[in-house]
């Protein structure tokens, strides 16, 4: 199962895992009325996993790709999908949203995504090997590498994809102000 917890508000590396003191951990039900979700995943056997599968076909996610991320300290010549990071790291961790929704696999390695409670609060959400989380178009978010500098990701989406983010503040988007209404209804 999927481990989130709420965060201290500290400045210290955004790798580090920023639990709150006593650690205040957030349930998948609450992450589900975000409207976030999530499917464990036998990541070994990607490349041609009936269950994947299944899961493209019934959410439409046509397009898929991977990334390769870790700390930009050697460069990697071998993987031309390699992200050599700090900038395009640093464009991750900058508070935002899409007007899609972002869906990741995670192949190998660790990643934190962060996401706001309904009180705006920041929850960090830890994904491993095997982990597929869907955000909904319209939740502010963030992403960061955790201490061990690496994680190799599947993007997935449904149709041409579209990376395109919008920094916070992005209150008067169309689908934000959905997604802050289907908050409101659930
Ligand atoms: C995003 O939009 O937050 C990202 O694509 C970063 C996570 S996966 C490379
Ligand atoms: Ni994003």
């Amino acid at each position: 199962t999927l481990e989130a917890w709420y965060m201290d508000s500290s400045e210290e590396d955004q790798r580090k895992p920023h639990r709150l003191n006593p650690n205040q951990p957030v349930p998948l039900e609450d992450l589900n009325q975000l409207g976030v979700f999530y499917w464990k995943l036998n990541a070994d056997i990607y490349e041609a996993d009936p269950e994947l599968e299944k899961i493209r076909k019934e959410q439409g996610y046509t397009y898929m790709d991977i990334l390769s991320i870790r700390k930009d300290t050697l460069p990697d010549y071998e993987n031309k999908n390699s992200v050599r990071l700090s900038l395009q790291l640093k464009m991750f961790f900058t508070e935002h949203l899409h007007l899609d929704d972002e869906i990741r696999y995670i192949l190998d390695g660790r990643a934190y995504f962060d996401i706001r409670d309904k009180q705006d609060r920041w929850i960090r959400i830890v994904l491993g090997k095997g982990d597929l989380i869907t955000l909904p178009a319209g939740i502010y978010h963030r992403f960061t590498l955790d201490e061990t500098d690496y994680t190799k990701v599947m993007r997935l989406f449904v149709g041409e994809p579209v990376w395109k983010a919008y920094n916070r503040p992005a209150d008067d988007f169309d689908i934000r102000q959905k997604y802050v209404a289907s908050l409101k209804a659930s």
